[in-house]
C-alpha cells in the first residue's frame, strides 16, 4: 500500500523545519500543506491537533502525530532504513533527548523574546539566548555534528533556528558569529546538506516577516 505522508506546517516555523529536514534525510515523499501565517487555524489543523492546535502536525496514513520532537522520534522509528537520528544506546539516547529539550526550553523561547520585545526585556532575552548558544557551542566542541560524524537528532532540532539568526541580530544589534564561531561553522556544514538547505527559508524573508510583525505589535 502506498504511504500517505502529509506535513501541516508554515514556512517560518522552526518546529516545522525540523520535520521537513528529517523527512528529507530519510528520503520520504510527502505533501506539504501550509497554514497561512496570519489566516487563523484551518479546520484540518483543529481536527488533527485538537489539544494544542499548533503546527507542525505529521499525518501518516490518516493518523496525526503532534509535537515536533515526538514527530522526529516517530519518523526515526518508522523509517529506520537510513540516516538514524537517535543513537541506539539508551544512555546516549537520554543525552540526545536532554539536549533537544534544552534547545526547546532555553534557546527557542529566548530567541522568540528577542524579536517580540524591546528595551530591557530584549537585552535580557539576548543575554539568555547567547548564554544558551554558548553552552551548545561547548557541547558541540570540536565535533562535526552534535552526534559526532553524522547529522542526528540534536542537529535537526537546532539548525532551523539559524534561519532566524539574521532577523534576531538585526532587531537586537548583536553578532552571533563573534561569540560562537564553532557553532556558525556547524551551521554552514549543516547547510551543505540538501535536506537542510531545502527546508530552511531565506533569512531575509524571515527578517521581513519579523519587521512586519514588530510593526503590527507596535514594537518599532
Ligand atoms: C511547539 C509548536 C509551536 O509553537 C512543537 O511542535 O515542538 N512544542 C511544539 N507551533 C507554533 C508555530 S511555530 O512557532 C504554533 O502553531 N503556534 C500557534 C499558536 O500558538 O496558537
Amino acid at each position: 500500500m502506498a504511504e500517505e505522508v502529509v506535513l501541516l506546517s508554515f514556512w517560518p516555523s522552526y518546529y516545522g523545519m525540523r520535520v521537513s529536514i528529517a523527512l528529507e534525510e530519510k528520503g520520504i515523499n510527502y505533501e506539504l500543506k501550509e497554514e497561512a501565517v496570519n489566516g487563523g487555524k484551518s479546520p484540518l489543523l483543529l481536527k488533527m491537533n485538537p489539544i494544542h492546535k499548533k503546527l507542525p502536525v505529521l499525518i501518516h496514513n490518516g493518523r496525526p502525530i503532534c509535537e515536533s520532537l515526538i514527530i522526529l522520534e516517530y519518523i526515526d522509528q518508522i523509517w529506520n532504513h537510513r540516516s538514524p537520528l537517535l543513537p541506539s544506546d539508551p544512555y546516549q539516547r537520554s543525552q540526545v533527548r536532554f539536549w533537544a529539550d534544552y534547545v526547546d526550553d532555553k534557546v527557542y523561547p529566548s530567541g522568540r523574546r528577542i524579536w517580540m520585545s524591546k528595551g530591557e526585556e530584549q537585552e535580557a532575552a539576548k543575554e539568555e539566548f547567547m548564554e544558551g548558544l554558548k553552552v551548545l557551542e561547548g557541547e558541540l566542541g570540536e565535533k562535526a555534528y552534535f552526534g559526532g560524524e553524522t547529522m542526528g537528532f540534536i542537529d535537526v532540532s537546532l539548525v532551523p533556528m539559524s534561519s532566524w539568526f539574521y532577523a534576531l541580530e538585526t532587531c537586537a544589534n548583536f553578532n552571533i558569529e563573534a561569540e560562537c564561531p564553532k557553532l556558525m561553522n556547524w551551521v554552514k556544514r549543516c547547510m551543505e546538506k540538501e535536506s537542510v538547505s531545502k527546508s530552511l527559508p531565506d533569512p531575509h524573508k524571515v527578517n521581513d516577516l519579523v519587521l512586519e510583525i514588530r510593526k503590527w505589535e507596535g514594537l518599532d
